[in-house]
């Protein structure tokens, strides 16, 4: 059985619980408490050297780390990821656009708002991230003008790494009332069998 370290509030790490509900994959959730330095261990080093969640344990002593590479694995032959080239390719564009261009505006105001309190030493950061924020949201809102989900009418992983942070922006001061194509993709991927809320366990 698949084992888990992470934090189900971290938009990360509730990605692999997605893709383990939607493909119904069995696994264990081990808690990691990011403020409580509990990723920077001796032990933890061991499994991802980048002190990160999440990590998956594929074997003895075998552990995989970044999101988006254990939806990867997780999702190969399944309808959640393709195996044509082209369509493979698309899925990790979106995946990298999420990495690159999505995830450190949305997440880490997230961060700095939700999990800080937003500190007063942090609130210009905070405020710099809301442009680069919105240029994602921007980019993700004309792309679903044309698509159901972003590689057409079925989920793909790409769909979940986006997901993750979008469907909470707002908690990092994103208005998501602004991005109408948006909100119907977050109603319908909700719609998906397998779905689970991100505030819900079920190890
Ligand atoms: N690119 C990584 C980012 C992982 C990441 O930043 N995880 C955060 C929680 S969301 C973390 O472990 N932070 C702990 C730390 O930085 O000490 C991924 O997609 O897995």
């Amino acid at each position: 059985m698949y084992k888990i370290y992470g934090d189900i509030l971290s938009g990360n790490c509730y990605k692999i619980k997605l893709i383990m509900n939607f493909l119904q994959i069995k696994h264990e959730w081990f808690h990691v408490d990011i403020l409580a330095n509990e990723t920077h261990t001796d032990e933890f080093r061991k499994m991802n050297p980048n002190t990160r969640i999440p990590v998956l344990e594929i074997g003895e002593e075998e552990h995989l780390w970044e999101s988006n590479a254990i939806l990867n694995y997780l999702a190969e032959g399944s309808d959640h990821l393709p195996s044509d080239r082209h369509e493979k390719s698309k899925v990790l564009q979106w995946q990298f656009f999420e990495q690159y261009s999505h995830e450190p505006y949305i997440a880490t105001a997230r961060y700095i708002n939700k999990y800080l309190g937003l500190p007063k030493d942090r609130e210009a950061e905070y405020h710099s991230k809301q442009e680069g924020g919105h240029k994602a949201l921007s980019v993700m809102d004309s792309h679903l003008e044309r698509s159901k989900f972003f590689l057409g009418d079925n989920p793909t992983i790409a769909d979940i790494s986006l997901y993750a942070y979008t469907h909470i922006a707002e908690e990092g001061g994103f208005n998501l009332l602004k991005y109408p194509k948006i909100l119907r993709w977050l109603s319908d991927f909700e719609s998906i069998p397998g779905y689970i809320e991100m505030d819900r366990t079920n190890t």
